[in-house]
């Protein structure tokens, strides 16, 4: 009764240990407006693909986790109204009801540990919202990353959100941070946030070889792995932290709370820089899921010579 659902093509790369690189659907859904999202969405594929790995686009649908969409299942997803945003809380509840949901970082990587999928690419994770200590607000996806064997690779998490408590929150959870090729934890839309990294690497081979380590002892949890965006898509941090400041007081204004927040702020800010976020969001991405696909096969490699 286990209602997980792998396409053939992921399954056989899976049986045949090649690289699987698994994306998310919030940020098509609640991420992104149509129809750059379904385009960002197939562009990912395509990327995963031209680095050597398969794609593994993750959703509920009918009643069954689905790994592994068509295009036309992801182009009528993105156009399906009331799709619910699911977490590790309502990821049953949806299966249960047979309502349609995208995936956050922490069911999407829920799911790729049960498909056994590695390696994941996204945007950007949540963490500790600003004003947590009275709102509470603390995504999900840190808890996950404590707990399931996955490696997200993004560009840091977002400067809406208060960065120094979320890598505090992730220290504390055992959760490796690791910044590829930078000293500075990336602040999503811009390569710098002033806060250091906690684990520098520059090569993804020995990421690769840090995370075959970290699961055969045995430790729970997964990695993040971040990426920042190229210098050429950046919209610098100075420029950025207005119209943040802008959306997020917009936010607690109008009485946007729980899994509203992210969305409403996201939205916001594609309006507040004239469409500048969106373009930085889809090449980072972009870049995320090209490093992802490398790392999913060094992963493979390093698992096939052990
Ligand atoms: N990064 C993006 N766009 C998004 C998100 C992340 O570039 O839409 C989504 C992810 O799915 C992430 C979620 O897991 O936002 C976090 O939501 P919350 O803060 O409600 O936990
Ligand atoms: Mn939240």
């Amino acid at each position: 009764m286990l209602a997980l659902k792998i396409a053939e093509e992921v399954r056989d790369a899976l049986a045949e240990r090649r690289p699987v690189v698994a994306l998310e659907t919030t940020i098509v859904t609640h991420g992104m407006p149509y129809p750059e999202n379904v385009a960002t969405a197939r562009s990912l594929e395509s990327k995963i693909r031209a680095g050597g790995a398969v794609p593994a686009t993750i959703a509920v649908i009918g009643g069954a986790v689905r790994v592994g969409l068509s295009h036309s299942e992801l182009e009528s997803f993105a156009t399906t109204r009331g799709v619910l945003k699911l977490s590790r809380n309502d990821l049953a509840y949806a299966l249960a009801t047979g309502q349609p949901g995208a995936t956050t970082v922490a069911a999407t990587m829920i799911c790729a540990h049960l498909a056994g999928i590695r390696v994941f690419a996204t945007g950007g994770i949540g963490g500790v919202h600003r004003v947590a200590e009275t709102t509470f607000d603390i995504s999900a996806d840190l808890e996950e990353l404590a707990r399931t064997p996955v490696a997200v690779v993004c560009a840091g998490a977002k400067a809406l959100l208060d960065l120094p408590k979320t890598l505090e929150y992730l220290e504390t959870r055992g959760v490796p941070v690791v910044g590829y090729g930078t000293s500075e934890f990336p602040a999503f839309w811009s390569r710098r946030s002033g806060l250091p990294v906690p684990l520098r690497m520059d090569s993804v081979s020995q990421i690769a070889a840090m995370l075959g380590v970290k699961w055969s002892l045995g430790l729970a949890g997964g990695a993040v792995i971040a990426n920042p965006v190229d210098a050429a898509d950046e919209i610098p941090a100075a420029e950025m932290s207005s119209y943040i400041d802008t959306a997020v007081a917009e936010a607690a204004a109008g009485g946007i709370a729980g899994k509203a927040v992210t969305p409403f702020i996201l939205a916001r800010l594609v309006e507040l820089t004239g469409g500048r976020s969106l373009r930085t969001n889809i090449a980072l991405v972009q870049s995320n899921a090209r490093l992802a696909a490398e790392l999913a096969a060094a992963t493979q490699a390093m698992a096939r010579t052990s």
